[in-house]
């Protein structure tokens, strides 16, 4: 059975030492259910920190402890407090975690933070490497451990690995604000696919690729270093039965009684939240607090359940939270409160799963109003709980969840005097409106729970790796090589249809003057001497440049994507009457476009104009392509011309005139029993659709092609017609 390796920071098992013991305390959140139902397909194995700083145990301890988790699933990695301090109470939370859910303003920058977190990230790698086989199915968990899958795919190229991030992603001008920002992205990008709870997250970090790595997408699909890396928004779910159900439970029930006596007729509002800056929990006691002010017909009639779970105590920021939230439940009961009635009941811990679900089942109301949240499971379980479908949430728009729950009564976080209006549109709202809402509410929780969710993103890591394999199996292999080799010696009336930048010249040179070197001067000399061979080169690039190049070799000519030939050494021709008198109304719009755009400029060619922006930031650039495209549309229809947008390039020229009617002219002169086609980018397309079934097609660099093979680079190009050069 093939395994899924589940790696967070912490395993679903806390481990404890009391008076030279060990004990275990397993959590079961909402994670550790979706996991398990992945269980039903492979063996799971989680791995993570147990909680317990290394140094406090022997080796005799530590084994044992491997022992005992592996009983439960578990294996652990090693930390000590130093590493714990330095990167999970340091990088991760002081860092990550503000700068993520965009306070900026508790975010620190330190050298030494990003060391630890950049070691820690190497520990659970090397943990991960003595236990791994190479089929597992690896999926990485969160913040803690962004740099994990890149270092594991050095180590093992060819691993299966998915990351799920459980925070936002920020935007990219906030993101940018990490010294270590590349780092990350590169990190992730590792990763096969990488899933996100939202689309704007998903926007983001392709945005951030783009900006910060210059890395494009295709649909979501990254083509990096001949992989492809899937990119998704995955909106986990929670156990919905187990929260619907809850209410039937005999420990649930007697929680309700016991609750139910205390608030009497009081309606009830509840909040549940780690104690966290990001979840807004002062600013829902002022809006709270705000409500009553202007609502006194509802004193001694409303109170307000604050679940408060102690979180990262050892960071300054929580401690002031904690602070601050002590005085402003102080001040709101000491100016509201009566004898018998205090609006706000206040819980600085964690409660047990019974009364969670009390709670869930008795609020009238489920104020969850985070600055910013990932998803926000709360949420969810509040209203998958309300088995009658009576209840109202009020949800903060700033939490991923807001996507996916439009019934709810949705506010801004800031907005006090929206949220008392909020509370009390809630708490006049009809028993039918409240159903209507939740039961809408439940049908999608309940289609697309954490179970769903987890096989939903297995699956598709499943699918990115095999779309992979499709285009692995399409890399020139060695064996196909022989085939063209063997082919070419046994064949009598041979054609090569030969791209020039990015094909016989590298990529990078592409927009600069790429002459050719003596190496490639020497291989095309060789293949064109042989009177077997034709060698047509073929380019986007003006005549004369190319005349001037291969001036003393052999070749036929096709410049200007197929604006003009030249065949068996007699002058330039084109196939058909070439318009170009078009340009005069062309030429405005791309020269408007070059003056708003910094960095772009326009080409003149004979029958072409070409507008490029490879020099401008690339998501400004793409912006203003696709608004030129736009533009170019009704006007290349009516003109009859193409406009066609390449890698960083949008080329205008007549409709009908591109390398591949061009190429024809020579593919149709006489029965060739060999025909070798290699190009790189989109207009090389064009050839390819012209070649009958039996020439080879290449394509340099990866990507989707109607070519045959692809093949890494302009380097191996070179070294096949070597090749095929030396069997003269
Ligand atoms: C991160 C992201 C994202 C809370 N108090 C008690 C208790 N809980 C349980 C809740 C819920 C979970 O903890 C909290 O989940 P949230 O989603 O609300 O928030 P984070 O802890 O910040 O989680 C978040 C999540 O990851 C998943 O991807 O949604 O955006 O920040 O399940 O029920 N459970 C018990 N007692 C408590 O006192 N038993």
């Amino acid at each position: 059975m093939a395994r899924i390796i589940i790696i967070s920071n912490r395993l679903p098992v806390t481990v404890e030492k009391y008076k030279d013991k060990l004990a275990y305390r397993p959590s079961v959140g909402g994670l550790a259910t979706g996991m398990s139902s992945l269980q039903k397909d492979y063996e799971c194995l989680w791995v993570g920190w147990p909680g317990i700083d290394r140094d406090q145990l022997n080796s005799k301890e530590r084994v044992s402890l491997v022992k005992e988790l592996g009983k439960m699933g578990n294996y652990p990695v090693f930390l000590s407090q130093a590493h714990i301090e330095g990167y999970y109470n340091g990088f991760c939370n002081k860092t990550i975690w503000s700068l993520f859910h965009c306070f900026t303003q508790f975010t620190i920058y330190e050298n030494h933070l990003w060391e630890t977190y950049r070691q820690v990230n190497q520990i659970f790698c090397q943990t991960i490497l003595d236990i791994i086989k190479p089929n597992d199915l690896i999926w990485v968990h969160d913040y803690h451990l962004m740099l994990l899958p890149l270092l594991l795919r050095k180590r093992m190229p060819d691993l299966n690995i998915g990351f799920f991030l459980h925070i936002p992603f920020p935007p990219s001008e906030i993101f940018r604000l990490l010294p270590w920002r590349r780092e990350l992205l590169e990190g992730l990008i590792g990763a096969d696919l990488i899933g996100f709870h939202t689309y704007d997250y998903v926007q983001n970090f392709l945005d951030s690729l783009l900006r910060i790595c210059g890395y494009e997408n295709s649909l979501s699909f990254i083509n990096y270093q001949n992989r492809i890396v899937k990119v998704d928004s995955f909106p986990m779910g929670i156990d919905f039965d187990h929260f619907h159900n809850s209410s039937k439970q005999e420990e649930v029930k007697q929680e309700i009684k016991k609750i139910k006596n205390k608030i009497g007729k009081n309606k009830v509002i509840v909040s549940v939240d780690r104690l966290d800056y990001t979840k807004g929990i002062l600013e829902r006691l002022k809006a709270f607090s705000t409500f009553l002010e202007d609502n006194p017909e509802y004193w001694e009639k409303v109170i307000m359940i604050q679940v408060a779970v102690p979180s990262r105590i050892d960071i300054p920021q929580y401690q002031q939270l904690k602070q601050q939230v002590d005085e402003m439940v102080g001040y709101v009961n000491g100016r509201f409160g009566t004898i018998g009635w205090s609006p706000i009941w206040y819980l600085y811990r964690s409660i047990p799963f019974p009364e969670l679900a009390a709670l869930y089942y008795l609020g009238d109301i489920a104020l969850v109003t985070p600055l910013k949240d990932g998803m926000n499971l709360v949420a969810k379980e509040y209203i998958a709980t309300k088995n009658n479908g009576t209840g109202v949430l009020i949800l903060s728009e700033m939490a991923g969840v807001a996507n996916e729950m439009s019934e709810a009564l949705i506010v801004n976080p800031n907005n006090r005097t929206q949220i008392s209006w909020a509370i009390k549109y809630a708490l006049n709202m009809s028993v039918q409106e409240q159903q209507r809402r939740v039961f809408s509410q439940q049908k999608r929780l309940r289609d697309y729970d954490v179970k769903r969710w987890a096989d939903d993103f297995k699956n598709h890591l499943v699918k990115t790796i095999d779309e992979q394999q499709n285009l692995a199996t399409r890399y020139l292999t060695p064996k196909n090589r022989l085939k063209i080799i063997k082919d070419y010696e046994q064949s009598i009336q041979r054609l090569f249809l030969i791209n020039y930048d990015g094909t016989l010249v590298p990529f990078h040179l592409k927009f600069k003057d790429a002459a050719p070197s003596q190496k490639i001067l020497q291989t095309i000399s060789l293949l064109a001497q042989d009177p077997e061979n034709k060698v047509v080169i073929l380019s986007g690039r003006k005549k004369d440049i190319l005349n001037k190049w291969f001036k003393n070799v052999k070749v036929d000519l096709i410049a200007e994507h197929g604006a003009w030939l030249k065949k068996n050494s007699s002058g330039w021709k084109t196939i058909v009457p070439l318009e170009k008198e078009w340009k005069g109304e062309i030429r405005p719009i791309l020269e408007q476009y070059t003056n708003r755009t910094p960095g772009s400029f326009t080409q003149e060619k004979e029958y072409s104009l070409v507008w490029h922006y490879i020099n401008v930031e690339p998501t400004f650039g793409r912006t203003r392509a696709m608004e030129l495209m736009n533009s170019l549309l009704y006007l290349t229809s009516n003109l009859n011309l193409e406009a066609n947008h390449g890698d960083k390039v949008i080329e205008i020229k007549s409709a009908g005139v591109n390398k591949g009617i061009a190429a024809y002219q020579w593919i149709s002169e006489k029965k060739w029993d060999f025909i070798i086609s290699i190009g790189d980018d989109w207009s090389d397309e064009y050839t390819f659709s012209q070649l009958p079934a039996s020439a080879y097609s290449i394509k340099v660099g990866p990507g989707i092609s109607q070519a045959k093979y692809n093949i890494n680079s302009a380097a191996e190009v070179l070294t096949l017609l070597k090749e095929l050069a030396k069997k003269l």
